[in-house]
């Protein structure tokens, strides 16, 4: 049973490594070596169409993509490592809702900051579409802040796979509006005893 995921240093498939580890799980890690913030080399679109990763190829050979949705497929996999609360309850409900927030909400504006010639036809536009993805990510920032109830965690005292991925999203928001909750979180993870090696190796002492 082994998990194959294409990744690159400092990005994306940071929680998708963080999870397969919390989860025990035998995983080949490829690293594409190229720099975050980059398009992906053109070939890599023959193992994700999107050309993107995290990329993860399962044990019987198909592939995944989207960390969110990865980070629920593993939690599945994997009931007994409590990567998250059990489905069908109201902690579950709140994981699937603040997991898809973070990725349809924060992800998205933080790419589109960063890839903003995506976004619009018009060279003259690309700062504009920029400072408009950054306000947008503080937004999902503060909505974020005000989803963590009593912290430290998303969900009380027990880490789930949502919060390495808020971490990581919250530190390349660069928001700089007011979040101590999420500060808190995002230290929690730093030194979470399985996690935080995973976080260094990806992002250093950020
Ligand atoms: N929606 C995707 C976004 C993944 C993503 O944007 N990955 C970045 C690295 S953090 C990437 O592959 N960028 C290369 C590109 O978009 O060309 C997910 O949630 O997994």
């Amino acid at each position: 049973m082994t998990y194959k995921l294409y990744n690159r240093t400092g990005s994306g498939g940071f929680v998708v490594e963080a999870a397969l580890t919390l989860a025990k799980a035998d995983f080949e890690l490829v690293d594409l070596g190229s720099k975050p913030g980059t398009p992906l080399p053109e070939e890599f679109k023959s193992t994700n169409p999107w050309g993107q990763v995290p990329t993860l190829i399962l044990p019987d050979g198909s592939t995944m993509t989207e960390c969110a949705a990865i980070l629920i497929h593993l939690a599945a996999c994997f009931p007994e490592k409590k990567l998250a609360p059990l489905p069908g309850t109201s902690a579950h409900a709140a994981f699937l809702r603040w997991t898809v927030f973070s990725s349809v909400n924060l992800y998205e504006a933080i790419l589109r900051r960063g890839y903003a010639f995506r976004f619009t036809s018009d060279p003259d536009a690309i700062e504009a579409t920029r400072s408009a993805a950054n306000r947008r990510a503080g937004e999902a920032v503060t909505v974020l802040e005000g989803a963590i109830e009593q912290g430290p965690f998303l969900l009380g005292s027990s880490l789930c796979v949502a919060d390495p991925y808020i971490a990581m999203l919250f530190l390349w928001s660069r928001a700089e509006v007011d979040a101590p909750r999420l500060n808190t979180l995002a230290q929690g993870v730093r030194q979470h005893p399985v996690v935080g090696p995973v976080w260094r190796r990806h992002f250093g002492e950020r």
